[in-house]
């Protein structure tokens, strides 16, 4: 179908030659140029860019859609950051509002999950001094000691470079002490916006985009994998997203160590920037697929089902999208403090499976690494119970 869709698109009379141009340059399987970039987001509308995506993503994955199952470990809301578009963090004179756990109670939130079969952890918060190297080494050694066949996903570069700094390591020694201590891959958090311009107004004074980027790569150079996010739909212009996929890019051409690119959508809720507007549907849309045309040597799309609604996943798997993220439960508060469409996110594995299914694609459980868990395509889920009604009296 997406092949026929493309054929049919490519004798249109009507399209403009550039936009000709970039549809030949999809078929042919070659890369778009920053300006090309550009000039999709300026001039392509929705249905001409989902005819391109979901080309490419068809090529790549078929119909097959993935998801994992994951816990998220929040050690704490307090951050020695300002980020403009944080709902989330306490700044630490705040801290009446705010919380942090203990080394005990980060292991009290991992064994509530024993008998769960998740494959993941994910750890992310706010920034704090007293969590450092020595700090964080000990808590991925000890979860992993506790459940080894949990994977440990964490921190971003924000809290990387500020814990070598603090420990006077260079990135190197910082990241291979984090691999010897049991961290096996990063989340993709802390992008924001790379480009100087943006980053200077929304989230000064944490990691630069250089130092983001740098980090990563020493990661890749361990041989392990990692993620990578943007956030969009804020105070950015169309060339600074074009600007931060083209950097993203050109450092997965250098070690081919990202697996996923996660477009997230800012959300205007308790927070600095809640007089900016948050983009339409439609430009989520439109940005997922220009992604996916984008980042041609990236596997995976991800889609954050919690903070876009179900129904704009489900929709998202037509531009561009393969992945769809967890099956999360409420231990994430970041994205219900943002305003994210679901104020509780959990979705069972039953719902997750048929939110793709009744979308026409394929759902595969995965682990952190893309190894196939378990393929639902054929799996039959038992029949529900039948919701019990009360029967009105007889009344004779
Ligand atoms: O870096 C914070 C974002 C990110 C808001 O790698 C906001 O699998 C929207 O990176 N509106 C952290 N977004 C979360 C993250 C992530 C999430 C899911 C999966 C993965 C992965 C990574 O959350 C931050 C920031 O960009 N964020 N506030 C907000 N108001
Ligand atoms: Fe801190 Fe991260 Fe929020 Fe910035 S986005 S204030 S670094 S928790």
């Amino acid at each position: 179908m997406a092949v026929q869709a493309l054929d049919i698109l490519l004798h249109n009379p009507t399209l403009s030659a550039p936009l000709l141009a970039i549809a030949k340059k999809v078929k042919a399987g070659e890369r778009i140029t920053f300006d090309e970039g550009v000039y999709l987001y300026e001039h392509a509308e929705l249905g001409y860019l989902g005819v391109l995506a979901n080309y490419i993503r068809e090529k790549k994955h078929g119909d097959l859609t993935y998801f994992n199952r994951n816990f998220h470990l929040e050690p704490t809301n307090l951050c020695v950051y300002d980020c403009k578009f944080c709902s989330y963090s306490r700044l630490i004179k705040q801290k009446e509002e705010g919380w942090a756990l203990t080394m005990e109670e980060m292991m009290e939130v991992v064994r509530k999950y024993d008998n769960e079969p998740v494959t993941e952890v994910h750890i992310v918060g706010g920034v704090l001094p007293q969590y450092d190297v020595a700090f964080y080494s000990a808590l991925f050694t000890a979860i992993k000691k506790h459940r080894p066949a949990l994977h440990v996903k964490a921190l971003t570069p924000v809290e990387y470079h500020y814990i070598f700094k603090k420990a006077k390591i260079d990135y190197a020694t910082g990241m291979k002490l984090m691999k010897d201590a049991g961290l096996e891959s990063i989340p993709g958090g802390g992008a924001e916006i790379f480009h100087p311009e943006i980053r200077e107004q929304i989230a000064k004074d944490k990691c630069t985009a250089d130092q983001w980027l740098a980090i990563h790569e020493e990661w890749h150079k361990l041989g392990m994998r990692s993620n990578a996010t943007m956030l969009y739909g804020h105070i950015e212009k169309f060339a600074h997203r074009v600007d931060h996929m083209e950097r993203l890019r050109q450092l997965q051409d250098k070690t081919g160590g990202f697996q996923t690119f996660i477009p997230l959508k800012f959300r205007n809720q308790h927070n600095q920037m809640s007089h900016v507007a948050e983009v339409s549907v439609v430009e989520d849309l439109r940005n997922y697929a220009i992604a996916r045309i984008y980042m041609d040597n990236f596997d995976h799309i991800k889609a954050y089902w919690a903070m876009i609604s179900r129904e704009t996943a489900q929709l998202s798997l037509n531009f561009g999208v393969d992945d769809i993220d967890g099956t999360l439960d409420d231990t994430t508060k970041i994205y219900s403090m943002a305003g994210a469409e679901e104020q509780n996110p959990a979705m069972s594995t039953k719902e997750l499976v048929d939110l793709i299914k009744h979308v026409g694609r394929k759902p595969i459980e995965r682990d952190t690494l893309y190894n196939v868990v378990t393929d639902y395509t054929e799996v039959v889920f038992e029949e529900e119970a039948k919701p019990q009604y009360y029967k009105l009296p007889v009344i004779n």
